[in-house]
């Protein structure tokens, strides 16, 4: 809006006889001066998704100089680029985009660039032949996180005394071709490997959704007798595995160890009730971070191409005290 403005203001000008010199000097502020960001989220397939939401919803308000254009792509990769292609129609000052999956982004990235508007990533990555699509990217070290997770079964099979015995696991991932699912299925599976008493049974993909989750947890007991570890890639999923365990009579948390990804309040509660065990955390609070980005553009300042949100792992031991705290 704001590029709009003294687009117009220029041309207006020039139209009146006037010629503004090359590199007219700014236009006053006005009201109406919001810095205008198209933001393209995934959808709303889990609690994560609804905290970073709310995140971006919450900091990119116009009290905050903002106008916020949102788009929810219903974890569709063809939404998301006719929201990308919808912003440049409407020349928006930033494009911020959390890419439901990591590739098939050059394209739609390169007409931004055409456009000259600037593209910021979150959460998620995108992989593309030429970095400079982007300018940033703030989202979880989901690597790291699945080799947490692991590190976590690790400490527990110690100080449960269950070092010398076989454990049969099952993998719940995420959307297939995420970032967050890569990375935690590459942390997880290397990590797993590294022990001959872990048997990873099978993987498969429960979309990040509950409904999805419970229903792929459903099949793999009908189809593993003796399962004791499920790897949830998200709380949601492992919210439905919880269901789908106590339905065939078993007690989660205690016949099958659960650890699951994002830490979201749900999962707090789930701990404190014994029915999961572990919680990597993923911080959705992406929102501040990222006009934190915009405000250091704004202000003609460089920023880091790559910056990680804090995490933490948390269980049954600390979930009571930490619940208080947490912001999501
Ligand atoms: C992680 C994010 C993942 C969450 C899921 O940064 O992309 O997507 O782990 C969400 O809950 O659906």
């Amino acid at each position: 809006m704001k590029k709009l403005l003294v687009l117009l203001m220029v041309l207006v000008t020039v139209a009146g006889g006037m010629v503004f010199a090359a590199g007219a000097s700014e236009v006053a502020a006005t009201g109406s001066d919001l810095i205008t960001v198209g933001y393209s989220q995934v959808g709303a397939e889990s609690d994560w998704r609804t905290a970073n939401t709310e995140s971006f919803k919450s900091t990119f308000v116009e009290a905050n100089g903002y106008k916020l254009i949102f788009d929810d792509a219903q974890q569709k990769q063809e939404n998301q680029i006719k929201a990308i292609r919808n912003f440049i129609q409407q020349d928006v000052d930033y494009i911020v985009v959390a890419p439901v999956v990591e590739t098939g982004w050059d394209t739609v990235l390169t007409e931004a660039k055409a456009a000259g508007i600037p593209v910021i990533l979150s959460d998620r990555m995108m992989k593309l032949s030429d970095d400079s699509l982007y300018l940033a990217w703030v989202g979880g070290n989901f690597l790291k996180e699945g080799q947490d997770g692991v590190s976590w079964l690790n400490d527990y099979v110690k100080k449960a005394g269950r070092e010398n015995e076989d454990l049969n696991i099952i993998l719940l991932q995420g959307t297939i071709g995420s970032s967050a699912q890569v990375g935690r299925t590459q942390g997880i599976t290397e990590g797993l490997a590294k022990n001959p008493r872990y048997k990873l049974l099978a993987k498969q993909t429960g979309e990040f959704t509950q409904a999805k989750g419970q229903e792929v947890m459903e099949s793999m007991l009908k189809a593993y007798s003796d399962i004791d570890v499920v790897f949830a890639e998200n709380d949601n999923m492992a919210f439905g595995a919880i269901d789908a365990i106590k339905a065939v009579g078993k007690v989660p948390g205690k016949d099958i160890i659960i650890i699951s990804f994002d830490a979201v309040h749900e999962a707090f509660n789930k701990m404190i009730a014994g029915e999961l065990n572990c919680a990597v955390e993923c911080n959705p609070l992406h929102g501040p971070r990222v006009a934190e980005i915009i405000q250091i553009l704004e202000a003609g300042g460089k920023v880091e191409k790559i910056m990680y949100v804090d995490e933490g792992v948390f269980d049954t031991s600390n979930a009571k005290e930490v619940l208080p705290t947490r912001k999501y």
